[in-house]
């Protein structure tokens, strides 16, 4: 296949912005990119493919959700309710909310349940252009549902025209079974829990929450010593709540991201800059938590730290599943400009996914995973909000 005449937000560097390639062809053979550019450089070779004359439309790198706990069950708009009245998301969760109320609403639902009740999220997420979604475990924190929650995120990829990247969360929260028994539970993490999902192929990588309410910084080194043994990449959500020192144990595993940031700080961002890491940015749970403290993006662009920006899709802290609002959130809340922002679902949203070599870039030897906008310029997608452009998707080659 041939797109023709096709504004190309190929976002492989900014220079020009945006990596824009204005009369852009793209020739696409089974699920790869062969070649993009100009149209008048188009070598000859593609010039009888079949194809498709967008009329100046932009096409961009299908865009990458890289954070999401999107599987899940029940909901917890009580939470909502009780947060307008005034408690706080630490309150809740230290009052037996939170993150258990979802882990009890979880271990009661069935496999199928789980992913009957994940694609409307998932499909509202591809109807906005995305190709690739990370998906959590974190709501079972026992053997039985910490695999049925990765085992359903599995399905979730072969339901739906979308890639699906797991990630074990075993260290998310302390289950009541454990109460007063962390180490214990980080034992059972990584002798029984991690090795099961890794046994089954169903982690792609290894995810803790190093927080006050969640664990401590030495009890992530233990899960991720164990997730180093067994070849699984890891990151983290640190310095959401606090400054818990989390990002600095990450980057000592050469973590892929840390994720959330808001209390980072310089020594962090030091150690993140040193190890490559990605800063994943999650404007959506700083919007629905009311959150004042903005991590610190001023920091993270001088040391030159790659931002990725997600959904982080969950029902507490993010019931967010529309990566479009989370471009504009990220302008509008964080400040990036709109290319820092498209970067952060495209190019480095693949980076802290451990693929950029095969996604995030329209450039010939990645992925043909694209989405072609009803738009003028790239920088009109982080613009509105509630406002869907998307005119097709481009998904393994093929049009939708
Ligand atoms: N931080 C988050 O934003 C999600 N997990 C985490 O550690 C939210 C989890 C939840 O509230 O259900
Ligand atoms: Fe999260």
């Amino acid at each position: 296949m041939l797109l023709t005449n096709a504004s190309i937000a190929t976002m492989a560097h900014d220079r020009p912005p945006y990596g824009l390639v204005e009369h852009g062809a793209i020739a696409i053979d089974n699920e790869n990119i062969e070649w993009a550019g100009p149209e008048g450089d188009l070598p000859e070779e593609f010039r009888s493919l079949p194809a498709e004359d967008l009329d100046g439309k932009v096409v961009t790198p299908a865009l990458m959700d890289c954070h999401t706990h999107l599987i899940y069950g029940g909901n917890r708009v009580r939470e909502f309710e009780m947060r307008l009245e005034g408690a706080t998301y630490e309150e809740i969760a230290q009052s037996g909310g939170g993150i258990l109320s979802t882990v009890k609403a979880t271990r009661a639902a069935s496999e199928s349940e789980l992913v009957t009740r994940a694609l409307p999220r998932v499909d509202r997420m591809i109807g906005e252009g995305a190709a690739t979604i990370e998906i959590k475990s974190g709501y079972g924190l026992d053997l039985d549902t910490e695999l049925k929650m990765l085992r359903a995120a599995r399905r979730v990829g072969k339901a739906r025209p979308v890639r699906i990247k797991t990630t074990f969360l075993g260290a998310h929260a302390l289950p009541p079974e454990y109460e007063g028994r962390a180490d214990d539970y980080i034992d059972f993490v990584c002798e029984i829990v991690l090795p099961a999902a890794h046994q089954d192929r169903i982690a792609d990588a290894v995810d803790a929450f190093c927080d006050r309410i969640a664990f401590t910084a030495e009890q992530v080194g233990r899960v991720f010593a164990k997730a180093t043994e067994l070849g699984l990449p890891v990151k983290l959500h640190a310095e959401q709540l606090s400054d818990s020192g989390g990002t600095a144990t990450a980057a000592s595993f050469n973590a892929l991201s840390a994720d959330h940031l808001e209390y980072l700080g310089d020594a962090g961002i030091a150690a993140m800059s040193k190890t490559g890491m990605i800063a994943v940015l999650l404007p959506g749970a700083f919007y629905t938590l009311g959150a004042t403290r903005l991590p610190p993006i001023e920091g993270l662009r001088a040391a030159g730290v790659p931002m990725a920006i997600a959904t982080d899709c969950n029902p507490g802290s993010s019931p967010v599943a529309s990566p479009l609002a989370i471009l504009n959130m990220a302008c509008t809340l964080f400040r990036m400009t709109p290319e820092e922002a498209l970067a952060g679902m495209t190019r480095n949203a693949a980076r802290a996914l451990g693929i950029e070599r095969e996604s995030g870039t329209v450039e010939a030897g990645k992925h043909a995973d694209l989405a072609i906008w009803n738009i003028d310029h790239p920088s009109e997608l982080a613009y509105y909000l509630g406002l869907n452009a998307l005119h097709r998707r481009v998904y393994k080659g093929r049009l939708y």
